[in-house]
């Protein structure tokens, strides 16, 4: 017993001295972290997070920067460091607001929101790298999205959390939007879009859209409401038409905002989301943790509750 106790103890300790990250939610306890994205490759989870930087008394979001970090089990986490900033897009100012990412012919796209620097408002912008934890590039020198190509909302902040995938056909799609829930698709290229900018009518539609796949069924999950709870829909393609299937998460406490990713890996489902209960917290310093949960039989989301625990160990055997 001695020595399996030492043995856990040595190996505790090389994985601290490696940069690991504590156990349970939040995940992250060295930053105040927020938006997550999250991708999975060869058994590994790519975590891509805003850096909340805004001190006690900031009046609002003080985000310059994107991280990563990566996982093999869902429970032990690996700081990769910063691999894209808001001023790796020079037609930018700041505002490394929610962002999203996707593989497509060995290359990694990663789309994001940042402030557009002479058109007035929030943008988004898509950077490029070889390697999920990069370092990205901007893929097309000038934005994606501008505030003036979406006039359907008259505030700044209606072109921000890009959410990007690909369905098994190859097409791919980014949706987005504050208030009117935006999408388009994009060319095989990733850095244009094929087709005209549509919206989705909805009720309540904030933030934070996020669309995957689970069992042949698309799940379009949001932001709804304000202060935010989770929500999410159902439909039989990547465009819907979407079924309301109601909220999996309620709102924070201490922060309006909430936004979720939602992923599958090693055979468990996940759902992450930002609340602000690292101590410090408030608002604009946010901090991001994961929960485990098992779809209905029906293929609904259950109601999922936030935990200090987050989820069991899950091991990936091919994690390298
Ligand atoms: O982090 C800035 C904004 O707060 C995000 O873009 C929204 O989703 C909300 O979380």
């Amino acid at each position: 017993m001695k020595n399996k106790l030492t043995t856990f103890a040595a190996v505790a300790l090389a994985g601290l001295a490696m940069g690991a990250a504590q156990a349970a939610n939040p995940l992250f306890t060295k930053l105040f972290t927020a938006d997550p994205s999250a991708y999975v490759e060869n058994g590994t989870i790519y975590l891509y997070v805003g850096h909340d930087e805004a001190t006690p008394k900031s009046p609002d979001y003080v985000l310059n920067e994107w991280r990563v970090y990566t996982s093999c089990d869902m429970k032990n986490w690996t700081d990769r460091g910063s691999p894209v900033q808001a001023s790796t897009f020079k037609w930018a100012r700041g505002h490394a607001w929610a962002a999203d990412i996707t593989k497509r012919d060995g290359k990694y796209y990663f789309y994001s929101t940042v402030d557009h620097a002479t058109i007035p408002g929030h943008a988004i912008g898509v950077a490029v790298s070889d390697s999920p934890t990069g370092p990205f590039v901007d893929a097309r020198g000038s934005a994606l999205v501008t505030n003036d190509m979406t006039l359907q909302s008259p505030i700044a902040w209606d072109d921000i959390d890009p959410a990007v995938f690909q369905d098994d056909d190859g097409q791919a799609y980014l949706y987005w939007g504050n208030t009117v829930l935006k999408y388009a698709k994009l060319k095989p290229n990733m850095i244009e879009f094929d087709g005209p900018i549509q919206t989705v009518g909805m009720d309540m539609f904030t933030e934070a859209s996020y669309l995957h796949k689970h069992n042949g069924t698309y799940y379009l999950s949001y932001s709804r409401n304000f202060p935010e709870e989770t929500a999410y829909m159902t439909g039989p393609s990547a465009t819907g038409p979407w079924r309301y299937r109601g909220v999996i998460m309620s709102k924070n406490a201490k922060v309006k905002t909430i936004h979720q990713a939602i992923i599958d890996f090693n055979g468990k489902s996940y759902i992450f989301y930002h609340n602000a209960k690292l101590p410090g917290g408030s608002e604009y310093r946010r901090s991001v943790a994961v929960e485990e949960f098992q779809y209905n039989a029906d293929g609904t989301i259950p109601f999922i509750k936030q935990t200090k625990e987050g989820p069991a160990a899950n091991p990936s055997a091919t994690c390298k």
